[in-house]
């Protein structure tokens, strides 16, 4: 009898971020298990150690995917000034030629289908050229957030004056209107500065692909698909909601799982503002005072404060909800005041498992793009917060054309008051005023549910890609 021919190979280039590495494992399961293809996902660290994070969700990749970690920086790679951007940027261009090495020995022992890369490793596509396979851009966020960024160097031809001075919105083809004040912040520097330079040159460098993977669905933002696909001879494939579907085994016995089992249903408000993003200590204050104030209960997933608001602020490794010292940085004897109401967990929680729970009714979210998919997923109403990226524009999407949130508003300070975030919480809480949030919700869960269903939009287009792939 001959061998089996190998399966052909999906490459997958992901950067240190959970937001892309969670819905790429969910991308890479799906294109193992439903499609026959194999895949390999190399995983490049930020830290000169993998972190708390990475190791927590590595520990969950479904058999079959391989993982790779490839070398983290090492510690004194760069002065420790330096921003988390330029972290981030030094550990993926670094890892470029590792990258290239192990792609060139997988591609000797089984043929490659297509790489896919996320938005981080655009300069990859070198190497996808020198094997002669097609390069797909994983888009972690919305068709109309990709819409932006592929119209943004014909935009910054025809502006006059700076963008933060527009008046009017700006008006994509199919998508709702744009608020200046709403871009990613480097949109908004000064036309002639180099932070505004680099994101019009990483803009332009979108056309180098041969499509986009965005982690969207059409019933979600139906007029946008077709005003970006075609740009550049580009295809544009909408896959999403990629979640992780398949809450561990392990989180059941996660503390929250049990502290949430104890509270009544719908009762407790999600506090979580992401992985990248950190809150200065005025603001860490204001958002405890406000909780306490709503008089709800709450979970709450605290990072350390940062003044910087890209600062490497992180979390920490204290004991959940009980380690007083260490959340030091909190307003006087609030964990003691607090304690029969609210959970307290210092370092990465179970997310997808907490927002599954009958427990939650409301999420104060950032707006990263995956977790305001597993809130939709879990048709819980959500309180908007976005801090950067293209976070301004998700929450105006979600509030303005969604209806599924509340967004917080800001002082002229640019601060969130205790007052706010308690009104925030009675807006969208169950007995609250949140009934129209929860009904558009609703509407919207089944539309992400439907999507994912073995008729919808997103299992379609991930056959339609893998039958490409394989051809
Ligand atoms: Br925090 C946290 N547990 O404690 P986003 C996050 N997550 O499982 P990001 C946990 O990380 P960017 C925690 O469920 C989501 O899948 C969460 O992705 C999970 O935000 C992911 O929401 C976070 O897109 O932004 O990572 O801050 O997209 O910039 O990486």
């Amino acid at each position: 009898l001959g061998q089996e021919a190998p399966r052909s190979r999906v490459i997958i280039l992901c950067s240190p971020c959970m937001g892309h590495l969670i819905p790429l494992v969910e991308l890479a399961r799906r294109l193992v298990a439903d499609h026959g293809l194999s895949a390999t996902l190399l995983f490049t660290p930020a830290t000169p150690t993998p972190s708390e994070e990475y190791l927590s969700v590595a520990a969950m990749v479904p058999d079959g995917i391989d993982l790779v970690t490839l070398p983290g920086p090492s510690a004194d790679a760069l002065p420790p000034s330096a921003s988390v951007r330029e972290r981030l940027a030094h550990a993926i261009v670094s890892n470029i030629p590792h990258a290239h090495q192990i792609i060139q020995s997988l591609a000797a022992s089984a043929p490659v289908a297509a790489m896919v890369v996320d938005v981080g490793f655009k300069s990859a596509s070198g190497i996808a050229a020198e094997l002669g396979v097609p390069i797909y851009m994983y888009f972690p966020s919305t068709l109309t957030a990709l819409s932006l960024i592929r119209h943004f160097p014909e935009l910054d031809a025809t502006i006059r004056g700076e963008f933060r001075d527009a008046t009017e919105p700006i008006n994509l083809p199919g998508c709702m209107p744009i608020m200046a004040s709403d871009m990613p912040s480097p949109m908004l520097a000064d036309r002639s500065s180099e932070v505004y330079a680099k994101f019009l040159h990483g803009a332009r460098e979108y056309s180098k692909v041969d499509g986009f993977l965005v982690n969207s669905f059409p019933e979600l933002e139906p007029a946008v698909v077709n005003s970006v696909s075609g740009l550049d001879h580009q295809s544009v494939h909408a896959i999403g909601p990629l979640v992780w579907t398949r809450p561990a085994v392990a989180d059941k016995d996660h503390e929250c799982m049990k502290w949430l089992d104890r509270q009544p249903s719908g009762s407790v408000v999600y506090v979580s503002l992401g992985s990248g993003g950190t809150l200065t200590w005025q603001q860490t204050a204001e958002l405890a005072l406000g909780l306490e104030m709503s008089q709800r209960r709450f979970i709450w997933v605290v990072k350390r404060p940062d003044d910087d608001p890209l600062g490497c602020g992180s979390f920490f490794g204290a004991r959940m909800g009980v380690d007083e010292e260490v959340f030091d940085f909190l307003p006087e004897d609030f964990v003691e005041r607090t304690r029969k109401v609210g959970l307290l967990v210092p370092s990465w929680a179970p997310q997808t498992a907490i927002l599954s729970h009958s427990s939650i009714g409301c999420f104060i979210t950032h707006c990263g793009w995956n977790s305001v998919l597993e809130g939709l997923l879990n048709g819980i109403p959500l309180i908007a917060w976005p801090l950067y990226a293209e976070q301004r524009i998700n929450a105006a999407m979600l509030e303005g054309q969604l209806g599924v949130a509340t967004r917080v508003k800001l002082t002229d300070g640019g601060l969130v008051l205790k007052e706010e975030v308690a009104r925030a919480i009675t807006c969208a809480m169950l007995n609250g005023d949140g009934e129209t949030l929860r009904k558009n919700i609703h509407k919207l869960q089944n539309r992400a549910l439907h999507a994912l269903s073995s008729t919808g939009s997103s299992v379609h287009a991930v056959a339609q890609l893998s039958d490409l792939w394989k051809s």
